[in-house]
């Protein structure tokens, strides 16, 4: 109960109206839900009023693992026998990863162009309680693509900073930590731009038509000394085009980096002009970021298959240190293949469900399944091949604690909530060597208790920073 004694309504109220005009002044903005799209009315982006605590060790913990689970996704993303095993039934049910797997396929049948990959990610977390005693570290997902919110927490800091000194707690506005994955996000893009190696070519970010988070792009924008541009995915398939050397060309301007804030879910590609883009963009030249065997290496169903024992160990053979480590994150995953393995997980869910989440292979928050539902939806599937577009996981139970949530539609209130650490990563390999490695910052988001999954972009979680304890 970190909070509890400045209970007072007065002096909430009071805090309340601090923070939001420190968020606004200090840029935590977001374009309106009803015109998402202009730049003459923002709000702030939601956000908690205090921080909230996180162990010490835990969050160094998420910290250290993170060029680990960079090299991890970068090893995958080029082991194709691999990635066909694992993703084999998947693809036979799930429409969304079989078209790109199609192009991923139809990618690796032309000669390579340019051996450079960046690599900018987020792993994220949550610190489990559920065995009772000590919370430990475990591993919710990886977003290997479009992974938000290291513009907007780059921020955070100094609103929470200045609402705890308006609190009179100037002990803990002291210990809010320093953080700027947008700096870390740039310097990826910025060396891969470098390696790419042409004076004129430009970074291009791939981004959706409703552009609310567009200023948590613009700091990542705003760290480069790069001309950027901003297109969609049809003014790629009208304006773009590859030269004989495979350069992409995009309005007459040459491309060296493409980085996807788009292009994750099946409604982000509104046509066949999406799917033909995403493929020119695939077989050209530029950087991708991430590029098509990267963004698959992200799914559920790689998740599931990673947790499989020997598994880790084909992909670091001589570090059993560095898979202890990753494997120390991950939680209970388990297959819904067809046969005795994803029967038994059935059976398991079945009778069992509040211990699980049966996740598809969706990205940006709200697919998931939980509680009485999963048996509604397993029961109509168990002895179909539909049940392999999912995969079932341990639920993560955490600690839940108290704060007051902020965000422009909604009154104030005090709730239970969960939080999520996220780490972000960055990497540039050229060839077979690794010329960046890093962990670049963190992000932590809170959501009310009773929301069962959901981030920031879907109108769930609210942006907070961690407190050490
Ligand atoms: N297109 C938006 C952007 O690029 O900012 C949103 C992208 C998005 O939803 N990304 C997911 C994410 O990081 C990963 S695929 N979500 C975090 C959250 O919403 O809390």
């Amino acid at each position: 109960r970190l909070w509890s004694d400045i209970g007072q309504t007065d002096l909430i109220k009071r805090l309340e109206e601090v923070a939001k005009d420190a968020a606004l002044m200090r840029g935590v903005l977001m374009r309106t839900k009803d015109r998402p799209n202009s730049p003459e009315v923002v709000s702030y982006a939601p956000f908690s009023l205090f921080p909230s605590p996180v162990p010490r060790t835990l969050f160094h913990q998420a910290l250290e693992v993170q060029t680990h689970f960079n090299r991890l996704v970068d090893r995958i993303s080029q082991n194709p026998v691999f990635l066909e095993e694992a993703l084999a039934s998947t693809i036979k049910v799930d429409d969304f990863t079989a078209k790109l797997f199609e192009v991923y396929r139809a990618v690796r049948q032309e000669p390579q162009t340019l051996p450079v990959v960046l690599g900018l990610n987020r792993s994220d977390y949550m610190l489990d309680q559920s065995a009772g005693g000590k919370a430990s570290l475990k591993q919710i997902e990886i977003n290997t693509i479009a992974a938000s919110f290291g513009g907007l927490s780059s921020r955070t800091p100094d609103v929470h900073r200045h609402v705890l000194r308006v609190a009179n707690r100037v002990k803990e506005s002291q210990q809010i930590l320093d953080n700027n994955p947008a700096a870390g996000l740039a310097r990826g893009l910025a060396k891969a731009w470098e390696l790419y190696g042409s004076e004129r070519a430009v970074v291009m970010f791939l981004v959706e038509d409703v552009q609310r988070n567009i200023y948590d792009q613009r700091y990542v924008e705003n760290e480069l000394d790069i001309p950027v541009i901003r297109r969609q995915f049809e003014d790629v398939w009208r304006g773009g085009s590859l030269d004989h050397d495979k350069r992409l060309f995009v309005d007459g301007q040459e491309v060296a980096i493409v980085y996807f804030r788009n292009g994750y879910m099946p409604q982000n590609y509104k046509s066949e002009k999406s799917w033909e883009a995403r493929l020119m963009i695939e077989r050209s030249r530029a950087v991708k970021c991430p590029d098509i065997s990267t963004h698959l290496a992200g799914t559920k169903k790689v998740q599931q298959e990673l947790a499989r024992p020997g598994v880790l160990e084909r992909f670091f053979p001589d570090e059993p240190e560095t898979v202890a480590q990753i494997r120390a994150t991950f939680a209970g995953l388990y297959t819904l293949d067809m046969g005795e393995d994803g029967d038994r997980t059935v059976a398991m869910a079945l009778s069992n469900p509040d211990q699980y989440v049966l996740k598809p292979q969706r990205e940006g928050g709200g697919n998931n399944i939980y509680g009485e539902e999963i048996c509604r939806v397993l029961e109509s599937m168990k002895n179909s091949t539909e049940r392999t577009a999912y995969i079932l996981m341990d639920k993560v139970q955490p600690r839940p604690g108290h704060n007051y949530l902020l965000r422009p539609d909604a009154p104030l209130r005090l709730c239970t909530c969960l939080s999520e650490l996220g780490v972000f990563g960055a990497y540039v390999r050229k060839g077979a060597e690794m010329v960046m490695n890093e962990c670049v910052g963190h992000l932590l988001r809170t959501k009310s208790s009773e929301h069962a999954d959901g981030g920031v972009a879907a109108g769930v979680a609210v942006l907070d920073n961690p407190l050490l304890v």
